[in-house]
């Protein structure tokens, strides 16, 4: 059997129970791909028992033993990190070389931490006259967006075998042959059958039907905060675990004396990340009233080096939206944005030149954006930044912590210290300071609506655990 044909459960592949299936788009053309099962909760019912079977087994190999599978998972991914690449490229519409230094290069990197954490991590602990174990919670569903394909498995994945739970899988439905790309690898790194297994779906099928299984211990999920809540509610009422990775609306507070073009040049790079389509985006700039024409006219001027185009060509930085759902979605936000009274300053609603076939958008700017407007308080998932004014620090800080989410933020000030300081009264997660850059080994993880839980290094590590106390 093509291994395309079936889900991956009990270490094979194997047919899905139903006869539905899911088209894979090419963002870039509109060209279906692939086509693959729809799997249901007969598909996810049969997962959850391969993950149930294979737990003591699992839990009971030693860290470093679960240390040495998830090195070789991650060699097997590197192995394959051209070929992964260019499959992020194709149903994503990721750029190839943010595909193979950010798409791929990360999660390579994720999984080598989890490999060292596995061996490295205390396991047991004495506190006073107890000794306290850190146990696997046990089967993990996890649920995952298609904005970073492989990175946003790896980021549940990882820590949880390195913790001794097992998984089941059920990616997003518009990136599904990344999903099978690492579940190729993780067969090839000799992962005991059951510990980790893939079933393809519909978010309210088979998501549904993992989140809801009661063989799941704990389900990791990461999506949008709609979503989230209803996962949130069913963990809820069966008092299971959840880990929650939500939206954003993240602000970049820039403080008078920073050094406002390299400021603002690093916010524009960051909003035209992966087309906007990250959770931490920085999507508020927050400008002094005196500086605030100034940054807008860098911001104006920076925008125009970042033209869609064919993501498989070498020299483009901005691909496509993922689908026509998020296409009309972003599109929507910048009519919503013009009807409100905001200054477009760069980009808007028309179809960028020569991309009249794929989910293209011109990267957009805008401004005189008032916290009250929409574009101001809502996702957009697409490349738009809005620029705010502020009077004095007190307002900055206010604007910025106006809003629901608390995903992540940044600051700019004429020294390090001085923006610390302010970072430190900021209501997010993570928080980038003068342009500080990503650690995969830091607590990755929202405040407010932006989700509960942590992921990457040992904070992720921690989310997959259980505590018992031997008292003695
Ligand atoms: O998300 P969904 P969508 C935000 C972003 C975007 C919006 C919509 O603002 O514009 O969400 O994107 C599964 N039970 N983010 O519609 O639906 C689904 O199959 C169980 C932020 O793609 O939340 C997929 O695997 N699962 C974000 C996953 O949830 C369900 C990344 C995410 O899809 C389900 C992506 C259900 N009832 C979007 N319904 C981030 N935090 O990075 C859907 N799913």
């Amino acid at each position: 059997m093509n291994a395309h044909d079936g889900m991956y459960i009990d270490g094979s592949w194997r047919p899905a129970a139903g006869s539905g299936t899911i088209e894979v788009v090419n963002p870039a053309d509109e060209q279906v791909i692939a086509t693959v099962p729809a799997g249901d909760a007969e598909d996810v019912d049969a997962a959850v028992r391969a993950a149930r079977a294979a737990l003591p087994g699992w839990a009971a190999t030693p860290p470093a033993r679960r240390g040495e599978y998830l090195a070789a998972l991650r060699d097997a991914l590197a192995a394959r990190q051209e070929e992964i690449a260019a499959t992020v490229t194709a149903e994503l519409g990721a750029p190839t070389g943010f595909a193979t230094r950010v798409h791929t290069g990360l999660p390579i990197a994720v999984a080598g931490s989890y490999a060292e954490l596995a061996a490295s991590h205390s396991f047991e602990e004495r506190i006073g006259t107890s000794t306290v174990l850190h146990e696997p919670v046990g089967v993990v569903g996890a649920i995952t967006p298609w904005n970073y394909p492989l990175h946003q498995i790896v980021a549940k994945v990882a820590p949880a075998l390195a913790a001794g739970c097992t998984v089941v899988l059920k990616p997003a439905e518009d990136t599904p042959l990344t999903a099978r790309l690492f579940a190729e690898c993780v067969h090839a790194a000799g992962i005991p059958a059951g510990v980790f297994n893939l079933v393809t779906g519909l978010g309210p099928v088979a998501g549904q039907a993992l989140a809801e299984h009661p063989g799941v211990d704990l389900v990791s999920f990461t999506g949008s905060t709609a979503v989230g809540k209803r996962i949130g509610a069913i963990a809820g009422a069966a008092v299971k675990r959840v880990a929650l990775e939500l939206g954003g609306k993240s602000a970049n507070v820039i403080l008078p004396g920073a050094d406002l073009a390299k400021a603002v040049a690093a916010n524009v790079a960051d909003v035209c990340r992966n087309t906007g389509q990250s959770c931490n985006a920085l999507t508020r700039t927050l400008v002094h009233a005196d500086q605030y024409e100034e940054a807008v006219a860098l911001a104006a001027a920076a925008v125009a080096e970042f033209v869609p185009g064919d993501p498989t060509d070498p020299g483009v930085r901005v691909g496509p939206l993922v689908n026509a759902k998020q296409h009309a979605r972003v599109r929507g936000y910048i009519d919503r944005g013009i009807e409100e009274g905001a200054r477009l300053v760069a980009g808007g609603p028309t179809v960028p030149e020569g991309r009249d076939k794929g989910y293209y958008v011109a990267p957009t700017v805008f401004a005189d954006v008032t916290p009250e407007m929409t574009i101001a308080r809502e996702e957009i998932f697409g490349p738009v930044l809005s620029f705010l004014k502020y009077e004095d620090e007190e307002e900055a800080l206010r604007i910025a912590n106006d809003t629901v989410y608390g995903l992540a933020a940044a600051v700019w000030a004429a020294d390090e210290e001085q923006a610390a300081a302010f970072a430190r009264r900021l209501e997010a997660g993570q928080v980038e300071v003068n342009g500080g850059r990503f650690n995969i080994l830091a607590p990755f993880g929202g405040y407010k609506e932006s989700g509960v839980g942590r992921e990457l290094g040992v904070h992720g590590l921690g989310e997959y655990l259980q505590t018992k106390s031997l008292q003695f």
